[in-house]
């Protein structure tokens, strides 16, 4: 059985940024799965659209693969002839880790796991590009510039996945939305002082945007068909085709 995540269980005197070290890396399936409503469900559909989408003789870009959960479920899925898949994280820890957990399963479509910054890696020949809860953790001004890559890097017809946490313009609603994932993570075990210190650790780091923030810059970008395929309170996810 994974790990138990415990990090914010304990009160923290002085809580700084949210960082994905060796201590989050070792509970990590734990903590996304108890955190994140409908990550496997977005996970298993990744494989899908895979399936649909990689082409031959292609790449197939995880970025930010964290232990590498929506790689192996594209890899699964896979029938495309000669397709590469290309992992990146820049955490030495889910690296090394995410390394460790491919090699544990066997496959025809090979896997290369690479730590770099997503920001600085070339992206080519792409019939599949997967941001699974990513592009959140980069500053609003480097989001668009990593989509512009990523968009001259896909083959026409190719697929961008882009699952994030959304913030809602209504007030009402956004609240509405929050507190409902609150209660989505008690129901999951997390207590009060665990929510409410993981809160405050991640509000330097994530930054949501808004849904039709994401349609308008796909949009600008070139992306043909942008769509919301799946949301779950104040989480979801989209595709963008080329
Ligand atoms: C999953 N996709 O399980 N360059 C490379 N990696 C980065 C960068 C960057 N600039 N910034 C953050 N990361 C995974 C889950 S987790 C989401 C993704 C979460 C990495 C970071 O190290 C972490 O592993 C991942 O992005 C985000 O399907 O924890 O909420």
């Amino acid at each position: 059985m994974a790990n138990r995540d415990s990090i914010f269980a304990a009160p923290i005197e002085k809580l700084g940024d949210f960082t994905f070290d060796e201590n989050v890396a070792e509970v990590f399936p734990d903590m996304i799965q108890r955190s994140v409503p409908g990550y496997s469900n977005i996970i298993s559909a990744i494989g899908m659209l895979a399936e649909r989408f990689a082409s031959d003789d292609s790449h197939v870009y995880d970025l930010g693969c964290s232990l590498g959960a929506a790689t192996l479920s594209m890899r699964r899925h896979i029938r495309a002839e000669n397709c590469h898949i290309v992992a990146v994280d820049n955490s030495p820890a889910m690296v090394e880790r995410c390394k460790l957990h491919l090699s544990a399963y066997r496959s025809d479509t090979d896997v290369e796991v690479i730590e770099a910054d997503i920001r600085h890696i070339d992206i080519n020949n792409a019939s599949v590009v997967v941001l699974n809860f990513t592009l959140q953790f980069l500053s609003p001004d480097d989001r668009e510039a990593l989509l512009e890559k990523i968009y001259s890097g896909l083959k026409p017809g190719g697929i961008l996945i882009i699952s994030e946490k959304y913030s809602f313009g209504d007030e009402t609603a956004n609240d509405l939305l929050i507190d409902l994932h609150h209660d989505f993570k008690r129901a999951n075990g997390y207590s009060e002082l665990e929510i409410s210190q993981k809160r405050s650790a991640l509000e330097n780091v994530m930054r949501p945007d808004s849904i039709d923030c994401h349609k308008q810059r796909l949009n600008k970008i070139g992306f043909s068909s942008v769509a919301v395929w799946f949301q779950c309170f104040n989480f979801g996810s989209m595709f963008a085709i080329k």
